[in-house]
């Protein structure tokens, strides 16, 4: 939650004071708002200040929740569940870098999925971490979806083409694609993600339906420079937000819809398989200035 109290609750009879603003100002880089939102917000408030229309927290609060809405359309359009075509299954690439929460996520939107009659297979293209490919097919048991997987360094392409193959032949309605964690730097990784998304698209026109960025909350900043070195490398439909529950710092969220007009598509929120929720900017808004 960022903390609204402003720093003297006299100066509300003449309006907002510098201090205040400044505390905010302060308020919303450490939320990591980042430095364009932040600047954006708070002259908006200074604005507003001026004509005498901040008096109260509670003017503050709509002002800037009002604000914040905006930059949040600014990354597309209110997001709705992942895309599926009117005929085959809809795939979706879970993408990001090391640790993120990638293959936890992949499972939890299984379980989503199956939870609303879907039927859900999960292909693991890690064949490179010794026990990637177990823990994937763990959560596959754990929430009833289908499991394809590949010989341990075997290539993560033919892994995803094999998981195409059964999820049209067996008539599935989801395919959600897991990846091995890289770096951006890592120039052949970022390569073999081109690869693995050309061959889906050759065997199912259309496909994939959804490259999602996995991101950590506590990130922060370094979800920009992520977002655009994924980006570079597959056309990215949405991120997801990851630990949320971990993270003071919701602000990026704002940053990244703004900066990357990227949509937020879900948060993580633990890691049960229950904990996933559909991003709202009503929901968020509520949650982060109360
Ligand atoms: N609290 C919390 N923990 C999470 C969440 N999502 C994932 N985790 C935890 O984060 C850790 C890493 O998750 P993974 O799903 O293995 O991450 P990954 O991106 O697949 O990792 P690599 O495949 O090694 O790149 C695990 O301990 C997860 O349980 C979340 O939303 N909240
Ligand atoms: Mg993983």
């Amino acid at each position: 939650m960022v903390d609204l109290a402003l720093t003297d609750a006299r100066t509300l009879q003449n309006g907002i004071d510098e201090a205040s603003i400044e505390r905010l100002e302060r308020t919303l880089l450490e939320s990591d708002f980042g430095v364009p939102a932040t600047m954006e917000l708070v002259a908006e408030l200074e604005r507003a200040a001026e004509r005498g229309k901040v008096r109260t927290e509670e003017d503050l609060r709509t002002l800037l929740s009002g604000r914040v809405r905006e930059m949040l359309l600014e990354g597309g359009p209110e997001p709705a569940e992942l895309e599926r075509p009117a005929e085959g299954p809809g795939v979706t690439l879970v993408l990001g870098v090391n640790g993120t929460g990638k293959t936890t996520t992949a499972g939890k939107l299984a379980w989503r999925f199956i939870q609303r009659g879907e039927k859900v297979l999960l292909a693991a293209t890690d064949t490179f971490r010794a026990g990637a490919q177990k823990q994937l097919r763990i959560w596959a048991e754990r929430v009833g979806a289908g499991y394809v997987g590949g010989r341990e360094g075997g290539d993560p392409a033919a892994v995803a083409y094999d998981a195409l193959e059964a999820a049209l032949s067996r008539d599935y309605d989801r395919l959600l694609v897991d990846t091995a964690g890289r770096l951006h730097t890592q120039r052949n990784l970022m390569e073999e993600l081109g690869k693995i998304d050309r061959v889906l698209g050759r065997l199912q026109p259309g496909a994939p339906h959804e490259r999602i960025l996995v991101v950590d909350a506590t990130s922060g900043q370094n979800v920009l420079s992520q977002a655009a070195a994924f980006g570079a490398a597959v056309a990215l439909t949405g991120l997801i937000v990851a630990k949320f529950d971990s993270s003071a710092r919701a602000g990026t969220i704002v940053s990244v819809a703004r900066e990357l007009s990227l949509p937020v598509r879900y948060l993580g929120t633990g890691e049960r398989p229950e904990d996933l929720e559909l991003f709202g900017a009503d929901h968020y808004l509520a949650k982060i200035f109360g």
